[in-house]
């Protein structure tokens, strides 16, 4: 039998992270956490693993084709990726907008292939928003021809939400779980040893212990960590506190990618913070769909990653939930440089926008907001348009209601997703608009597309409620 350390040795891996078609695309801390994670566990185990990220933004221009834009970089590390003018496909004609590619081209993700492993067993692509599905087809026609002995391999948040789609695409195998399941999966097939799963997340777990920021005195098993050092210039690091959310709004596919809430160990989480702080990375960006749910986890958190760095800062692209940041949140709230909360709606009581905060809940935090003299800055409050059934002056009221209060409203733009309690009634919303659209088709679950083109939020009313919210500033 092999060590336990090398039972993948004979296997030679492929991740990739796919260039992206759509109408816009802007890095806001986007990394992708699954093939992170898997390199880690393979190469854990001696597979021979290489990794292209082909929305890298360090990559030389001259990776790149006559007439591509150039990416840019905040001092946070977030900013545009490469682009190129590309044409629409042919299901979006109608839409009177520029489509891009976003990052490498496809001919060129096969070559760097090339160039790095020979003859990959596996190409494994993931791909996270359902409506990006048509990069993953396309690269996938180049690495068949180019690779035919090679299997390639879909996975990643669009397969878990919507298989049925993703399944005819033409992969050779579509993945759905997640990255223990899928680990634990290659070591069952390509080990020659009888793992069962449940020996295999001792033996991570094992690996884990092995890293020398790993420092758990816990003995569960979390979850795998991300491999970092897979990613050149490491602009800011990535964090995860717990998986899933309590909540089951009925727009939020959270419950379907994740299942029940769970909270990862702090020494798991620790681990990581304690590398960003070695690599000099400060900024830190939060993933959670819940990360205030158990307060006293977040806090511990907080305190120790303060004990690691002081420098560290902190960042929120996804919101938090307005009934939980109470005074002992606020405490660490001056270490955020980017506060997003989840307003939705003013219109608080209706069941569409989850229930998740009352009027006293709001009031509190907005008194909180100046007590603890929060830089207003870095401070906005998402409010959701384009839901079926939903009202364009109920969302009006919502605008106008919040600049009274004094707050930053930010615009999210509804996406439907396959298999959340709404998308039926999306469905049949946007099969009675002018277009007729389908939304099986994940091309319209597009943000950009179904709330301009399926409800009565079109882009002539958003225009003018954007100019209510910007023009103020
Ligand atoms: C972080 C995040 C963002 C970030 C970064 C996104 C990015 N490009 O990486 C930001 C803030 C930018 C963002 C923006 C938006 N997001 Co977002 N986001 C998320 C969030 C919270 C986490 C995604 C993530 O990376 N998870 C970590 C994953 C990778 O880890 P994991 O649990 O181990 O992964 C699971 C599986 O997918 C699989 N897996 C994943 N990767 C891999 C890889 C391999 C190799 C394997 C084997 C397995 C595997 O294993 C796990 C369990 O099955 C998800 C919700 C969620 N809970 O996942 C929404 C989510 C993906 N976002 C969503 C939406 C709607 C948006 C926005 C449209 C919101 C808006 N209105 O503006 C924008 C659009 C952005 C864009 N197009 O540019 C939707 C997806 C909609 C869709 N139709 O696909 C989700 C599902 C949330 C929801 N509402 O339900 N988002
Ligand atoms: S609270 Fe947020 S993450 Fe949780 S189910 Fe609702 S929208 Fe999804």
């Amino acid at each position: 039998m092999k060590s336990k350390e090398k039972l993948l040795s004979n296997l030679n891996i492929a991740f990739i992270n796919p260039p992206i078609l759509d109408f816009a695309m802007y890095n806001l801390f986007a990394e992708p956490l699954g093939i992170l994670k898997s390199i880690y566990a393979c190469k854990k185990f001696g597979a021979n693993v290489i990794y292209i990220d082909s929305l890298d933004r360090t990559f030389d221009k001259t990776f790149f084709e006559k007439g591509s834009i150039s990416p840019t970089f905040k001092d946070n590390g977030s900013g545009k990726y490469w682009k190129k003018l590309v044409d629409k496909p042919e299901q979006l004609q109608f839409v009177d907008r520029e489509f891009y590619r976003f990052g490498l081209d496809f001919e060129k993700v096969s070559n760097l292939i090339k160039i790095k492993m020979s003859e990959p067993d596996f190409i494994v692509i993931s791909i996270v928003f359902t409506y990006h599905y048509l990069a993953a087809r396309r690269l996938l026609e180049i690495l068949k021809n180019d690779f035919p002995g090679t299997k390639v391999i879909l996975s990643g948040i669009y397969p878990t939400i919507y298989f049925q789609h993703a399944k005819t695409l033409g992969f050779d195998e579509v993945f759905t779980g997640n990255v223990v399941s899928f680990v634990s999966e290659l070591l069952k097939r390509y080990s020659l040893t009888d793992i069962d799963t449940l020996h295999c997340s001792d033996i991570i777990l094992k690996a884990n212990k092995q890293d020398e920021y790993y420092n758990d005195e816990s003995d569960s098993f979390s979850d795998f960590l991300p491999d970092w050092d897979a990613v050149k210039d490491l602009p800011y690091g990535i964090i995860r506190l717990t998986k899933g959310c309590p909540f089951s709004c009925p727009y939020c596919a959270s419950n379907i990618i994740s299942g029940k809430f769970e909270k990862l160990s702090i020494g798991y989480s620790l681990s990581q913070m304690r590398y960003f702080a070695k690599r000099k990375i400060y900024n830190i960006a939060f993933y959670d769909d819940a990360l205030l749910i158990d307060k006293e986890h977040f806090i511990t958190f907080m305190e120790k990653a303060l004990e690691i760095s002081t420098n560290f800062r902190f960042y929120l692209p996804n919101a938090i939930h307005i009934a939980r940041a109470d005074e002992d949140i606020f405490k660490y709230l001056k270490y955020f440089r980017m506060i997003r909360f989840g307003l939705e709606s003013l219109n608080m009581d209706d069941f569409k926008y989850g229930n998740k905060f009352n009027q006293d809940e709001l009031n509190h935090l907005i008194n909180n907001i100046e007590r603890f003299n929060i830089d207003k800055r870095s401070i906005s409050f998402y409010i959701l348009f384009g839901l079926p059934g939903q009202d364009f002056t109920e969302v009006e009221r919502t605008v106008k209601g919040a600049l009274k209060l004094g707050i930053s409203p930010r615009f999210a733009e509804f996406s439907p997703i396959p298999g959340t309690k709404i998308f039926d009634l999306a469905k049949e919303e946007s099969l009675m608009s002018n277009l007729r659209l389908n939304i099986e088709e994940p091309l319209y679950q597009n943000p950009c597309i179904y709330p301009y083109y399926a409800t009565e939020f079109t882009i002539e009313r958003m225009k003018y409620l954007r100019s209510l919210v910007y023009d103020k500033k």
